[in-house]
């Protein structure tokens, strides 16, 4: 059974004007789409073949012989994750249990946002932003290039994506105002609830 591209869990005009249409076109219509057709071929008549994608991600991280397989998986796992950490009419504070354990871990929601907003921005090249889960608490941490909490014994909670891919069409070099906007518009913090398990 190949992997197929996940459809968006909303309209792709749906994040206007925080995310374009046009943003997504490329971003899961061409990137997320290439992820998918390349971990495929790689893949292709090879054990890995049956297994699910959380298993190839696991198995590949530690193995520099299947850096391209592990890169491709990664980044299909972590842009269906993004995709999923977003919604319209998001972002802002969140409440009940994940505020509860924000402010445990972090002080305050404006402290995480600083944490998150400072992990995204101070990404050199490019990455990933993560809210994760480690050994039960709460954790601001970023990621280079494919990289996933995962492989590194932690639970991803959120992600934001600081690839250039991710927001030059609509904010250009200006990454920080990208992570303000996923903060303050975006984020779904449903979805970040569930992930708390
Ligand atoms: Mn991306």
């Amino acid at each position: 059974m190949a992997f197929e591209l996940p459809p968006l869990p909303y309209d792709k005009t749906a994040l206007e004007p925080h995310m374009s249409a046009k943003t997504f076109e490329f971003h899961h219509g061409k990137h997320h789409q290439a992820y998918v057709t390349n971990l495929n071929n790689l893949v292709k008549d090879t054990p890995l073949a049956s297994k699910s994608l959380e298993e190839i991600i696991k198995e590949t991280a530690k193995d520099d012989s299947k850096a391209g397989i592990f890169n491709n998986a990664a980044q299909v796992w972590n842009h269906t994750f993004f995709w999923n950490s977003m919604k319209p009419q998001g972002g802002g504070a969140p409440t009940g249990k994940i505020a509860d354990k924000i402010n445990e871990a972090f002080g305050s929601f404006d402290k995480f946002k600083d944490e998150f907003k400072n992990a995204g921005a101070t990404q050199f090249g490019s990455g990933w932003a993560w809210l994760v889960l480690d050994g039960g608490k709460l954790k601001v941490t970023k990621t280079p290039n494919a990289m996933t909490p995962m492989v590194q014994g932690q639970t991803a909670v959120l992600t934001c994506d600081v690839w250039e891919h991710a927001y030059y069409l609509d904010y250009q070099n200006r990454r920080p105002d990208f992570l303000a906007t996923f903060l303050d518009h975006l984020v779904n913090w449903d979805f970040a609830s569930k992930n708390l398990g």
